[in-house]
This record gives C-alpha cells, structure tokens and sequence, in this order.
C-alpha cells in the first residue's frame, strides 16, 4: 500500500514537471518503473532512484542521470543540455556551461541556463526580434543576388549559344573549304621541287601578321618575367649581408653579376608587319646569284621565286620571259590552292579554340562564361590580389595559380609559382552569395596554398530561411534592458 503511495506520488510528480535540461521527444525515458526507480539508460542494470535524476551527483556511467546539471564529464556524443527558449526556438547547451555565472543567450536566449543563480531575465522577445531583423535582411540581400545572377545566366546562355553557332559555322567554312581545295588539286598541276619551295613561301599578310603578333606576345611576357627576376637578385645584390658567410647566398650573387656584366645589349626587335613588309614593286631589290640584297619580305620573295620559275620555261625573247596562258592560268590555280589552304588551316585552328573554351569547366549552368575575362582585385594585407575568372589568380607579381575547375562553389586554382624550398602555390576561391563582388579575406592554412572567400553573385540560390537560420547569432551588444 505505502509502495503504491509512493509511486502514485512520483508518478503525479512526472506529469507535472518535465525533467530540467531534457527535450520533449526524450522526456519518456526519464520515467520511474513500477517500484518508483530509475534505470541507467545505456546500463539499465544499475538502479537508482528516481529522485537520483539531476541531484547533481553523477551515478551512471553514461553520464545521462544528470541531463540538467553539470556534476557529469562532458560527453559531447550525449544529448546537450535541452533550453525551451519560449518565444523563439528551442536550444541545446554544452552542460560545462551550465550555472557557469554566464548567460548564453545566443543557445538559451531563456536564460534557463543559469538557473541556480537566476541573474539571466528571459531576453526570448528581443531574440525572436534580432532573428526576424537578420532574415529580413538576408532575404532581400540574397533576392538583389539572385536578380543579379538571373541576369549572368541569360548572358552566360547567350554566350553558350553564340559558341556553339560559332563551331557549327566554322564546320561548314571547313567542309566548304576543303571541298574547294580538292577542286583546285584535282587541276593536277605539277610542280619542281624548286617550285614547289617558292610556293610554299607565300603566305597571307595575315597570317604573318598573327604569327608576328603571337611572337611579340610571347616575348614581351618573357622580358617582363626577366625584369621581374632581375629586380629581385639585384636587391639581393645590393642589400645582402656581406659578413653572413651563407657559401649559397654568395655565389648566387657572384653569378648574378656576372650575367648582369656580361650580358648583350638589347636589342629593339620590330613585329610591324608593315615594318618588315615592302608593298610595292618597286622596293624589290634582288641580286641574280638568288640572294635576296635586303629584307626578305614577302613581295620580294613572291618575285623572286616568280622569276626562277619563268625562267624554267621557254623563252620567247631573249631577256623578257613570258608565261604562256596555260602556265600562267595553272600557276594561278596553285596560289589559289594555297591561299584556300592557309584560310582553311585557320579556320581550322578557331575551331580547335572554340572547342578547347567550350571544353572549360564553367560552373553549373555555364554561369562562368559570363564573367571570363574578368579580373577582380583587393589589397589584404601585404599584398594586392588579383582574381582572374577562368583564368589566374596573382599576389602581386607572383603567379599563385591557374584556373582548374569548379568545386561547388568554389574555384580551384592550381600550377602557381613555386615557394621557396616548398610546393608550387595554389589556391580556392570559395563564394559567398551576394550582389557586389567583394574579397572578404585570405589564408593561407598551409604553405603556399591560399584559400579566399570572395562575395559574389555567382552563387545566390534560392533563398532558404532553414539553411540562412544556421548563420544567425544573437548580438549581445543589442540587448535593450
Ligand atoms: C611570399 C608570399 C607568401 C608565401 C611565401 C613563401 O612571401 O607568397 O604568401 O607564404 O612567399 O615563401
């Protein structure tokens, strides 16, 4: 009778009060047995009772008889410390911080968890109103993102299309061309091999003209990498430590010099074609051993080779050659060839590019295409960063990497500038949606490997409060008392 008494009473103690710091969908473990005791709950053979639940005394082993004090050593796999937080949404506390003389207002904005002092009044309101402040603003941030993002995928698909009309056009030029080419060889004109040298010699202006200018690209990025290199041994030079007996140090010095003594004066070299081309006739200027007295330009060479060949003919009149018709109508057939050649192989190498950018990694839904070309850059720190997109990344002048690909949202940028003594540097560029690019910062958590995390539109989705809710913090700097 007096064990029926006493469960009947504990029993109407459990369904007036939950168990402190236990969640709701758990509060049914915490329940007396028939008897009015408690089991362990991972070693239900040790029996405590009831009352033994938060007396702050650790009795099990699992630690889970004192969900709401903190006389048990932290688990961190066991459910944390469970605050209601009335008014806005619930928390879960690490039970050290519990009755630490703290109010962790940004888990128990209820203050519950300072519950043996009370000193924390229940700021759950003013949470609820900070939380509702901070979504508004993200919701309308990330909407100004997405509108702005909206806009680069049209552009992005636009560029897709052009592309591919691009490679379909250039396809036809080439099937259009080769055709026509094999028209012109099925003319069966034979040539010597001597004429067949003079032929190949003629090229388009053009051509020269993008060989010319690939060259100069290529040399001038060289010179500046030479100048770069230069700028950084004559500092050495001039402001290392002499006294230092680095054997290292100083030959590297002593070879510097010596290159910088004995180098060749440079020269200004000339990529004009029209520098190097004479248009007219009349500044061909060609000596009879078949030397060619100046510059050999591409109409002197024309003519030259022209006059070899017509000397191979029969000659009318002594001194004047002359072509007959017929040669004259087949050698114009073979510079046709030759020019449908050359404009063929062109076209053939824009395909080859065209298909090479198609084959870039732009991202999901091509987005990138939109911005490639595009160069962002901040200083931080020491350094001025440059972001190119598809492109590279530069820490000054320092290459630190190029682009490789997308990852989610991040870029990847790999095959930089080797550190000294350690990798080559590379890095990844994670995005955070919003409307204007901005670096927020950059680390570099292993040598020479730098991660950024740069704003940008390029990545706004959907806007999601579940996903946007997990970046909320409650400002205890806005607290009204
Ligand atoms: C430079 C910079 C740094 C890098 C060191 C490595 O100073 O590129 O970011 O850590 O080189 O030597």
């Amino acid at each position: 009778m007096l064990r029926e008494l006493l469960f009947l009473s504990i029993a109407t103690i459990c369904l007036s009060s939950s168990i402190r710091g236990v969640s709701p969908d758990r509060q049914d473990l915490y329940k007396p047995d028939s008897d009015g005791n408690w089991h362990c709950l991972l070693e239900p053979s040790i029996k405590l009772l009831f009352d033994q639940i938060n007396d702050d005394f650790c009795d099990c082993p699992d630690g889970l008889d004192e969900p709401g004090t903190n006389a048990c050593p932290y688990n961190p796999e066991a459910p944390k410390y469970f605050c209601a937080n009335k008014g806005f949404k619930p928390g879960h506390l690490e039970s050290f911080k519990l009755n630490d003389g703290v109010c962790d207002y940004d888990v128990c904005c209820d203050g519950s968890d300072e519950y043996r002092s009370g000193q924390c009044p229940n700021m759950c309101s003013q949470a609820q109103a900070q939380y509702e402040s901070f979504i508004a603003a993200k919701r309308d941030e990330n909407l100004k993102g997405l509108t702005v993002k909206r806009n680069l995928q049209s552009r992005a698909a636009e560029l897709k299309k052009e592309s591919n009309l691009n490679i379909a056009k250039l396809a036809l030029q080439i099937k259009e061309l080769q055709e026509e080419l094999t028209n012109l060889k099925d003319s069966k004109i034979s040539y010597s091999s001597e004429e067949k040298g003079a032929i190949n010699l003629i090229v388009s202006e053009e051509e020269l003209q993008n060989r010319f200018g690939s060259h100069k690209l290529q040399i001038s990025s060289l010179q500046k990498e030479v100048a770069y290199l230069e700028g950084i041994l004559g500092t050495m030079a001039q402001n290392y430590n002499p006294n230092f007996n680095d054997a290292a140090v100083k030959q590297a010095i002593h070879s510097f010099q010596d290159y910088h003594s004995n180098r060749p004066a440079k020269e200004e070299v000339s990529f004009e074609i029209a520098d190097i081309v004479v248009k007219t006739q009349n500044d061909i200027n060609l000596d009879h051993r078949g030397i060619f007295a100046q510059a050999p330009t591409l109409f002197n060479m024309i003519h030259y080779y022209y006059d070899k060949m017509i000397e191979r003919f029969p000659k009318h009149e002594k001194n004047t050659p002359k072509l007959s018709s017929k040669d004259k109508q087949q050698f114009q057939l073979s510079k046709e060839a030759l020019h449908v050649k050359s404009l063929l192989e062109s076209k053939q190498r824009e395909q080859i590019n065209e298909e090479q950018k198609n084959k870039k990694n732009y991202g999901e839904g091509d987005i990138l295409r939109a911005v490639e070309g595009q160069w962002y850059e901040k200083s931080i720190g020491d350094y001025k960063y440059k972001i190119g997109f598809l492109n590279a990344i530069y820490q000054d002048n320092t290459l630190v990497g190029r682009y490789s690909g997308m990852d989610g949202n991040s870029m990847q940028f790999v095959g930089g500038d080797r550190c000294w003594n350690g990798p080559q540097r590379s890095a990844t560029v994670e995005m955070i949606c919003h409307q204007k690019y901005d670096l927020l910062s950059v680390f570099e958590p292993q040598k020479c490997h730098y991660q950024f995390k740069l704003m940008s539109p390029l990545v706004c989705e959907e806007f999601s409060e579940e996903k946007t809710a997990l970046e909320f913090t409650f400002d205890y700097t806005k607290i009204n008392k």
